[in-house]
């Protein structure tokens, strides 16, 4: 028996067959849970039935995060078929428009790309925590997102990004404490990088990878099978004692100076 047997799980964020949401969606199959899933735009809606169907699930629900009536209607629905709550929601969202991590810190710096970076990279995740919180209490729960070391350090390309995932990294603590109570935990995954579409938005990408290919200490990236197992424990019931953590998966590349 897997040891996500019983639990429900709504995962957001698959975009592609590479996104990091999807090797969750693989590892918390293989545990045994019951699966759930959100697109962004009809042009990613295929794709995220297909990927549903793979795991057994037809519940596959449109959510754009920068839409408050879409996140009360993703939520409404839900209910309609897991009226009595679930367990895990996985937060695997970000965005920045491109011009806003080109170059240096200041190049693509504007007010509204600042605005659009926090937004969707940051604020969604409250927002999820907050729309979802009625369905989750009180059953050994969990929330957990996906952050990346360039929250901490000033890294080449990051840029905006960074400070956007800063703030994503402190609400995860702040939710922690207000959640707690309830039963329901909030962690972080920092993830090493991995080719998605999203990392596509990022210069020197690939100059990054071969950087942690030759200098983590386990010498290699990492997959999403390793971000979605790490992902599948946070969630379930063998994580019970862990809460407003940033764990990061990623072949030990943080702990070099
Ligand atoms: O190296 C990496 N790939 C890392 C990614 C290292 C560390 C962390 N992460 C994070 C990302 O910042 C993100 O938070 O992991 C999370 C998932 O990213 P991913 O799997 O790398 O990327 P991708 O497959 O592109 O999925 C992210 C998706 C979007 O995809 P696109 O590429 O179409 O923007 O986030 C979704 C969208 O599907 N997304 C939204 N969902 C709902 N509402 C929105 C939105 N407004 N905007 C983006």
């Amino acid at each position: 028996m897997g040891f996500l047997q019983g639990k429900r799980a709504l995962i957001t964020g698959i975009a592609s067959e590479r996104s990091i949401a999807t090797g969750i969606a693989e590892a918390m199959h293989r545990e045994g849970a019951e699966l759930a899933f959100t697109y962004q735009t009809e042009k990613l809606r295929p794709r995220v039935e297909s990927a549903a169907q793979e795991y057994g699930s037809n519940i596959v629900l449109p959510l754009d995060v920068a839409d408050d009536a879409q996140i009360e209607a993703c939520f409404a629905e839900l209910g309609k078929h897991w009226n009595d709550g679930f367990d895990i929601l996985i937060h695997a969202i970000a965005f920045a428009p491109r011009e806003a991590i080109a170059g240096q810190f200041l190049d693509g710096l504007t007010r509204e790309n600042f605005a659009i970076a926090h937004d969707i990279s940051a604020y969604s995740l409250s927002a999820l925590a907050k729309a979802a919180r009625p369905m989750m209490q009180n059953r050994k729960a969990s929330i957990l997102t996906l952050s990346y070391l360039g929250a901490e350090r000033a890294l080449v390309g990051y840029n905006l990004m960074g400070v956007a995932k800063a703030s994503l990294e402190s609400s995860v603590r702040y939710l922690a404490c207000n959640l707690g109570p309830e039963g329901i935990r909030v962690n972080a995954i920092s993830a090493g990088p991995i080719k998605t579409l999203a990392a596509a938005g990022i210069a020197g990408f690939r100059k990054i990878l071969g950087h942690v290919e030759e200098n983590a200490p386990l010498r290699r990236t990492v997959t999403i099978e390793d971000v979605g197992n790490v992902a599948a424990f946070l969630s379930s019931d063998l994580a019970s004692g862990v809460t407003g953590e940033v764990t990061y998966v990623d072949a030990g590349y943080n702990i070099l100076g």
